[in-house]
């Protein structure tokens, strides 16, 4: 086979970049190693800026987005039992919009199919080869059988456990991370969330999140220790516990019921250097994760790809190699203030074991300047509604 781009992965990152890269007329192909319906029972993000809705309408792919989505236009953060609502809205005169990442995924994937464009699940053993060449190519094992795709480009879009990034020699590659010493807990359930917008509470016994999906499907999180089995946490234990770390009202709000999912997250920031290793390219969680305190995976998975369709749609179109040049740059120039941001998010609303007395006090004295402070609440609502791209 043959083809100008090969994506790997059809998470957010592929899918956009591919319905993107369709928009300019340019011919990819996605290899996906999961089938579809494993790819969308994953539960992941909530929350879109405005610039990926932008994003996801410049493609035609909003039709449930613009119906379905909830605008929000704050969120609470809230401290030894109080509330302070960061009013995005008022600060920054935008919103963001809540619609989940397996929805985005489902639209994304059902328009590929109406265009008749390929993607390849269940596409074993890929393997990246001579991507510092002009003419790179893919391999992989489809029904036993192997495939090669030769291509003029390779977009590595498989995730922090892909095989893109893993394929580049460690001498090239720069690695930064941080590890935190916990995890989130999630549980999605058929039940009205219990507040209109989003609550993100830090509390003696750790941090808790109150999401939604929509107004009759919940998900919430607690911080558990990093090596929690998610089998030890009946439905009964969670919702107890999320009670307990809520303050009194929000805690009184929450309407209980059945688990439809329930998993762990590890939470890491993570950021590799460069994005580009020849004709190789880097995007989403393949190049960095975030912590998702900050609610900023999906949204820089999105920037990512913007940059990248655009440096290949002048590569092809104009004949210039400027864009795809740039691309590092300019797509790490954003990771690493989103990293930045939330970074701050996660040290400010976690519990530490590790903190001492001393730390206690700041994380205490950082909460009550936001609460008196204009200035520092613009500043998470600068962020929270996304930087520029
Ligand atoms: P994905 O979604 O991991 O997709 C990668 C795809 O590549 C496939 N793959 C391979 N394919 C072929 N060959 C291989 N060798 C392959 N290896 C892997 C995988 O099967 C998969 O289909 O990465 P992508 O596209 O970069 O998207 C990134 C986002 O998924 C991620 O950043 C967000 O989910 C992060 N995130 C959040 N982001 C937000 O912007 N807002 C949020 O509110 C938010 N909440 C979250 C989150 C992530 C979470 N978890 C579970 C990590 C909440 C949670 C709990
Ligand atoms: C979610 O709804 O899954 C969600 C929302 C906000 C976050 C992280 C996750 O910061």
């Amino acid at each position: 086979m043959r083809t100008q781009v090969a994506i790997i992965g059809s998470g957010p990152a592929g899918l956009l970049l591919g319905a993107l890269l369709h928009k300019a007329g340019i011919d990819a192909v996605i290899l996906e190693r999961k089938d579809r319906d494993y790819v969308l029972s994953r539960i992941r993000a909530g929350v879109l800026e405005q610039g990926a809705v932008d994003l996801i309408t410049s493609v035609g792919v909003d039709t449930r987005l613009k119906a379905e989505g909830l605008p929000h236009a704050g969120f609470s953060m809230g401290f030894a039992n109080r509330r302070l609502r960061i009013d995005l809205a008022g600060l920054t005169g935008q919103h963001v919009t809540v619609y989940g990442q397996t929805e985005i995924t489902r639209d994304l994937m059902d328009a590929r199919l109406a265009h008749g464009l390929t993607t390849v699940y269940n596409a074993e053993d890929v393997a990246l080869h001579d991507f510092d060449s002009a003419k790179p190519r893919v391999t992989y094992v489809e029904g036993g059988v192997t495939h090669e795709i030769v291509c003029d480009f390779i977009a590595g879009c498989d995730g922090f456990h892909g095989i893109s990034r893993a394929s580049v020699p460690s001498g090239a590659i720069s690695l930064f991370e941080k590890v935190y010493p916990f995890g989130w807990l999630g549980l999605l359930a058929d039940v009205p969330p219990c507040d209109h917008e989003l609550i993100y509470a830090n509390h003696p016994r750790g941090f808790a999140l109150c999401s939604m999906r929509s107004p009759t499907r919940s998900r919430y999180y607690v911080q558990v220790g990093a090596d929690e089995d998610v089998a030890a946490w009946s439905d009964t234990r969670f919702w107890d516990e999320l009670r307990r770390r809520l303050d009194p009202e929000a805690a009184a709000a929450v309407t209980t019921g059945p688990s439809i999912e329930k998993s762990i997250a590890p939470l890491r920031s993570f950021v590799a250097e460069p994005l580009r290793f020849g004709r190789l390219f880097l995007a989403g969680d393949a190049a960095h994760i975030v912590p998702p305190t900050g609610a900023k995976g999906l949204n820089l998975a999105a920037s990512d790809v913007h940059y990248l369709a655009e440096g290949l749609r002048e590569y092809y179109r104009d004949n210039s190699e400027a864009g795809i040049n740039a691309y590092s740059a300019r797509a790490l120039d954003r990771i690493w203030k989103a990293e930045r941001f939330s970074w701050t998010l996660t040290m400010l609303l976690h519990r530490f074991d590790s903190m001492n007395p001393f730390e206690q006090r700041m994380q205490e004295a950082d909460f009550r300047y936001l609460e008196n402070s204009r200035a520092a609440q613009t500043t998470i609502a600068e962020n929270y509604i996304g930087l520029p791209f």
